[in-house]
């Protein structure tokens, strides 16, 4: 496959033979180090694979090898139907939504034509295979591609962003609260108790005034890490304060919570934060206020803010009392 200046695109590792399938499929990523030439992911020493199966292996084979930046290419064939509930499927799966996809049409199918554009084919060749204008079609195809995919990243980042506390990576006060309210309803809704905590590291401000700022920071990141890997996957763990974390088990009775604080309050003072740069080991405690819905729900229903002001009263008894402890 050539560009207009004979610059080789791609190569097929047989004779593209067109139209005798019912439809069938090319795949092609472009190649980074050399920008315009393809690659596949499937026999990664030939550029152009070419997939002549049944759809539905075809589909389940596309769904292993596809990366967000692969191009397919649709080749429509006697029965366009074929090619274009491939297309959709593309379309529809999250793993080939934002491939680029070129559909080749036998001949002028001005119907077909239309059909492909509104399911979301970036391209149509509306008079049967020539290589000169594929080698076309799909440069204008990845150039296209490659502004959408950076516009789609930097949306995603700024998103991630913005619910990220930059220095744990943890959720940030923004993200929590507004999860925590939905927790809250899906519990009511369910009818399942389940707990919010607050846990504070005692006497930070003394960490940071003996050891400096820095080995805070650092203290900060090692412990975030701990909880994270002490919690459930569905727990919600999220930093709201300078050295204050927001926990929430959702579905979750009263035994597991204390269970579980009891847990945290261990895995945080089981062994200091070493600060390799000075290799000083600085020992740390939490104190963990935990909030039961089912405490203070009469009714059935109980906002997340309430609770996480019953879970912040707590924390101040365990603070009150000693600290290094656990109040439910
Ligand atoms: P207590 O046991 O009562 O919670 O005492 P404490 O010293 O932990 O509580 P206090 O609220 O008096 O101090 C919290 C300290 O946390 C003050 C602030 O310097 C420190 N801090 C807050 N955010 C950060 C941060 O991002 N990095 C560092 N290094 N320190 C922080
Ligand atoms: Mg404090
Ligand atoms: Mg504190
Ligand atoms: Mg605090």
């Amino acid at each position: 496959l050539k560009d207009r200046t004979s610059r080789v695109l791609g190569f097929a590792e047989q004779p593209i033979s067109l139209f005798e399938n019912q439809a069938t499929i090319l795949f092609a990523t472009p190649d980074k180090s050399t920008g315009l030439r393809w690659r596949t992911h499937i026999k990664p020493l030939v550029p152009f694979a070419l997939l002549q199966k049944p759809l539905c292996e075809t589909l389940s084979a596309m769904a292993k090898i596809a990366t967000p930046d692969a191009f397919v290419i649709a080749l429509d064939a006697s029965a366009p139907e074929e090619g274009l509930r491939l297309l959709a499927e593309i379309r529809a799966r999250a793993t080939t939504r934002h491939c680029g996809v070129l559909v080749v049409l036998e001949n002028d199918r001005s119907d077909t034509l239309i059909d492909a554009l509104d399911l979301g084919a970036n391209d149509v060749m509306a008079h049967g295979f020539d290589p000169e204008e594929m080698a076309v079609r799909l440069s204008s195809i990845v150039k296209h591609k490659r502004f959408r995919d950076g516009l789609r990243r930097n949306v995603q980042e700024g998103l991630e962003a913005a619910v990220t506390d930059p220095l744990t990576g943890l959720f940030n006060r923004r993200y929590a609260l507004p999860h925590l309210k939905r927790i809250a309803e899906f519990s009511s809704r369910t009818k399942r108790d389940f707990a919010v905590m607050v846990a504070d590291l005692d006497h930070f401000k003394a960490i940071n005034d003996r050891y400096g700022h820095v080995a805070g920071d650092r203290v900060l990141e090692v412990l975030s890490g701990r909880l994270r890997d002490t919690l459930r996957p569905v727990d919600l763990l999220a930093r709201i304060g300078g050295e204050e974390f927001l926990i929430v088990l959702p579905a979750t009775d009263r035994a597991t919570a204390r269970n579980m604080a009891d847990r945290l309050c261990r895995v945080i003072n089981r062994e200091p934060v070493h600060i390799q740069k000075s290799d000083i080991q600085i020992p740390v405690t939490v104190s963990i206020g935990v909030a039961m819905a089912s405490d203070h729900s009469s009714t059935g229903e109980i906002s997340g803010t309430a609770l996480l002001d019953h879970a912040d009263r707590a924390l101040y008894g365990a603070k009150s009392t000693g600290r290094n402890q656990v109040t439910l």
